[in-house]
């Protein structure tokens, strides 16, 4: 709750219709969709300018009340909570494309432009943006860039992080600056463009980017494979890396299988069910490609790698494999899953999924275990389904003991115990498993000089 001379304060910087104090703005703009805290939001604002911004921003430090940016709130990490009063910085309504550079070919876009809109917008001029996931529908740019947003074309494009160009940014101080100046060359000192990538809103809030479009992408031929083992997937990657472009290389089990075809009222896209699929996106420019993606598919059947497989015949064929991979997490919602977002070098992927697999088939007898994910970026998604006659806070509690064991055991591979979502408030006190205790110091170090009072995203990345 705001003090009367908080709130007065607050009305003379924004009209009162772009204040919400409401329980139910409060409740929805105060949450991700991270269903393990429960947001505690003072108010909801809606800033329309990078001058209103920097007012809440000032405001805040004088006030002493912490501010969480909010984008499309797709996050799982908790990043986008505001579980302690804080006032919920919402850029819904900064949402202009402008600026379109055909030559650089880069465009400006508002914090709150929505990820499927710059998409578009790249098609309708002849360009692509490729960073792209199942909630581009609803994920804005300012929060991609806030967590460094992955997806499933990053074996090919890389993160957002390669995507942006320039930065605008207001601090933790209320300084408004302005990071490389959409250039591609730029050496003059440190890049703080970089720092605020990924910085889940502890430094600031970034309010316009530059972001960096590229050529479309050639025709692409689609397949899902079907392996009975999970340790061949880098056999099968490696297969059909070395003779074709991989837009993506994707893969989930039959238990996700299960649950997304129940949710999707479809049926299995193959005659016989094996544990683990594989679902490939290959350039395929001329029909020669084709014919080598035929020719890698039977490689891998002749090794026993994979036992069946399809190639889409059509664009609709592609879109419903798709659908197999990118439905998953919806379709699982209901179940309050416990995630975790992990990665190794896909070099160690197959001892580390071996070790991982013994690991979870003992500790978690009772429990249904979904894997899923971006393997060709050595990027796996366990999730952990609640039974229903299971208390949130006890199943959460059980998750969080084997929790301990998956993650020395990504500590001992050298992984991420984040690497996509993002550390937010459900990742904190996990941080050490990859960062080391200098750099979670100079992490520290860092916060402290873009955000001197500790007003942005409070309690978020670190503790
Ligand atoms: C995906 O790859 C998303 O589908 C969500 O990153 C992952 O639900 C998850 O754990
Ligand atoms: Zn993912």
């Amino acid at each position: 709750m705001l003090t009367v001379s908080q709130l007065t304060s607050l009305q003379a910087i924004l009209p009162v219709d772009r204040i919400h104090l409401d329980a139910n703005m409060c409740k929805r703009y105060g949450q991700d969709w991270t269903r393990y805290t429960t947001p505690q939001a003072a108010a909801i604002v809606f800033p329309v300018s990078i001058e209103e911004v920097q007012a809440l921003v000032r405001w805040a430090n004088v006030a002493g009340v912490g501010i969480v940016p909010s984008g499309g709130r797709t996050g799982l990490s908790g990043g986008a909570v505001a579980a302690q009063g804080e006032v919920v910085v919402s850029l819904e309504r900064m949402n202009r494309i402008d600026g379109f550079d055909p030559l650089a070919r880069t465009v400006r876009c508002q914090a709150g432009v929505i990820t499927a809109a710059l998409q578009q917008f790249a098609t309708d001029n002849g360009l692509y943006y490729p960073v792209d996931f199942a909630s581009s529908g609803s994920s804005q740019i300012g929060g991609n860039i806030a967590t460094n947003a992955g997806g499933i074309r990053v074996v090919r494009y890389g993160m957002t992080r390669e995507w942006v160009a320039g930065l605008t940014v207001v601090t933790g101080s209320g300084e408004v600056l302005e990071c490389n100046l959409g250039l591609a060359k730029n050496n003059t000192g440190y890049d703080f463009r970089h720092l605020f990538i990924g910085s889940e809103g502890t430094l600031g809030l970034v309010v316009e980017a530059t972001m960096r479009l590229t050529d479309p992408p050639p025709a692409t031929t689609v397949l899902l494979l079907a392996l009975p083992r999970l340790e061949d997937i880098m056999a099968v990657f490696h297969a059909f890396r070395s003779a074709l472009t991989l837009q993506a290389f994707e893969f989930f089990s039959d238990l996700a299988l299960t649950h997304v075809l129940a949710a999707e009222h479809a049926t299995a896209p193959l005659a016989e069910r094996q544990p683990f699929y594989v679902l490939l996106e290959l350039e395929a420019p001329t029909p020669d490609a084709e014919e080598q993606a035929l020719q890698q598919f039977s490689r891998c059947m002749e090794q026993g790698w994979v036992t069946d497989g399809v190639l889409a015949q059509s664009q609709q064929q592609a879109k419903a494999l798709w659908r197999l991979r990118e439905g998953i997490s919806a379709a699982i919602t209901p179940f309050t899953p416990y995630k975790n977002d992990i990665s190794v070098l896909v070099s160690q992927l197959p001892v580390f999924v071996t070790r991982l697999q013994a690991l979870l088939t003992r500790d978690y007898p009772d429990f249904e275990v979904l894997w899923y994910g971006h393997i060709g970026d050595g990027n796996l998604h366990i999730n952990v389904l609640k039974p229903v006659d299971w208390a949130l806070a006890d199943f959460q509690h059980a998750c969080e003991q084997v929790n301990e064991q998956v993650f020395a055991l990504v500590a001992e591979f050298a992984g991420s115990m984040s690497a996509e979502h993002g550390v937010g408030l459900l990742k904190r006190d996990y941080l050490a498993v990859t960062r080391s205790a200098a750099d979670i110091a100079l992490m520290r170090g860092v916060r402290a000089v873009f955000d001197p009072n500790g007003i942005m995203n409070p309690g978020k990345l670190l503790a």
